[in-house]
């Protein structure tokens, strides 16, 4: 039988992945350690049910695996309780409100507008449809969330829970100022560190696991796992909002928790993708892994320094972590221009709103870049200049295909002799 066209298609994209420059913030390469695991027969085996509460037999060795993906993710966060069961981050974030919102009861999250996420109450996700919502910005001087104003939000729409995290903003969060606003109205706090994760577990950023009631997370972008969900605690505590049990009694978070993903809103956990979460958290722990994320924030400041020197304006003036934020309007092409001009130069981002924005989502007026995938390919600080030159040359160069490919000539023999990522 001749071969299945999809495999011709996967090295297709081998050879894209290992020839251009990605800076989409949120990608990132697996060592073949977790790419081995994720490509496992586990994948074969049905586990609905938590280790040792399993709804099918033969589950001794999964239940083994799904347990140390627990444990070392403990470890990696210091947190009481986790649940690697979710197969994504908006999975995560549907459970932990299936677990502490009724349909209807309000939340409020960060403007999609202004680094937000869909998931965080915007109307077209299932957030915004099942749930009211309110949102808070940032400040339009400094570009950084504006916490007074998110404090006056908070106390006028009175949101049952409070979401923290962005997927576009380049500053560290103040957990401790979103929990004081949290206890002020007697809500629940969640931070969605999909982003950041990886600097977070390594201390490069702030620490929400003290101040939040509940953290989710994305296994695949800094923390450089297979593609999946998490949701933590650093401390286990009881429902505060009268879910009981049948028989009257006060549940603990966890078990809302764990409930929320099974089965409220998943069944079969993707098991060959838990044990590619097991590998990573393993790897995640060791000293190579905290050169690496300290690394990537090195090349985000170095990167946004460059850009800078050319001219662009990054929103809130520069970056904390693994991602910056560039607004375009002083440069007379718009993000999607940006975006599909940098895709024929092999350089590889996404067009993004960026706050009060006056182009809309299709068209966008920023595009935002991350180091986590490119450092992972070993790129240094120095690199960062030669990359913000060929951003440059690219985009002052937006209709000319000649020296669009000329610049995806550069790209490649700068990517030319750095493979994938072996660990
Ligand atoms: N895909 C994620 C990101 O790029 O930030 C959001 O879901």
């Amino acid at each position: 039988m001749a071969r299945d066209i999809i495999f011709d298609l996967i090295e297709d994209e081998r050879e894209r992945q290992t020839v251009g420059l990605e800076l989409i913030a949120s990608e990132n390469y697996v060592s073949d350690d977790v790419m081995e695991a994720v490509g496992s027969i586990l994948t074969n085996k049905y586990a609905e049910g938590y280790p040792q509460k399993r709804y099918y037999g033969g589950c001794e060795v999964i239940d083994e695996v799904e347990t140390l993906a627990i444990e070392r993710l403990k470890h990696l966060f210091n947190a009481e309780y986790v649940n690697v069961q979710p197969h994504s981050g908006s999975q995560a974030n549907a459970s932990v409100y299936l677990a502490v919102l009724k349909p209807g009861e309000k939340m409020m999250g960060m403007d999609l507008s202004h680094g937000g996420h869909l998931t965080h109450g915007s109307p077209v996700s299932a957030s915004g449809l099942l749930y009211q919502t309110c949102f808070y910005q940032v400040e339009r001087e400094s570009g950084r969330i504006d916490y007074e104003a998110m404090r006056q939000t908070a106390l006028k729409e009175r949101p049952k829970l409070i979401i923290c995290g962005a997927s576009a903003y380049s500053r560290d969060i103040d957990y401790k100022k979103f929990r004081e606003v949290a206890d002020e109205i007697g809500a629940l706090l969640m931070a969605d560190i999909a982003h950041p994760a990886g600097l977070i577990a390594r201390g490069i950023l702030s620490d929400p696991l003290p101040h939040c009631h509940i953290v989710t997370s994305t296994t695949h972008k800094t923390l450089r796992g297979p593609r999946g969900g998490i949701i933590m605690m650093g401390k286990d505590f009881e429902n505060p909002w009268g879910h009981k049990t049948p028989k009257g009694e006060i549940k603990m978070m966890s078990n809302l928790l764990n409930m929320g993903v099974f089965p409220g809103t998943q069944g079969g956990p993707l098991e060959h993708v838990i044990a590619g979460k097991a590998v990573a958290f393993e790897e995640a722990l060791s000293d190579k892994y905290f050169d690496y994320i300290l690394q990537v924030s090195k090349n985000a400041k170095a990167l946004a320094n460059a850009m800078v020197s050319h001219g662009y304006q990054i929103i809130s003036g520069g970056t904390d972590n693994h991602l910056m934020l560039i607004d375009l309007r002083n440069k007379d092409i718009n993000g999607k221009e940006a975006e599909n001009c940098l895709v024929k130069a092999h350089i590889t981002c996404n067009k993004n709103m960026v706050p009060f924005d006056d182009k809309s989502p299709f068209t966008t007026s920023g595009i935002r870049l991350g180091t986590p995938a490119i450092t992972t390919r070993g790129l240094k600080e120095k690199d960062m200049e030669t990359i913000a030159d060929l951003i440059d040359e690219a985009l002052m160069n937006k209709d000319n295909d000649t020296v669009l490919e000329a610049v995806g000539k550069k790209v490649n023999d700068l990517m030319s002799d750095r493979p994938l990522f072996k660990w």
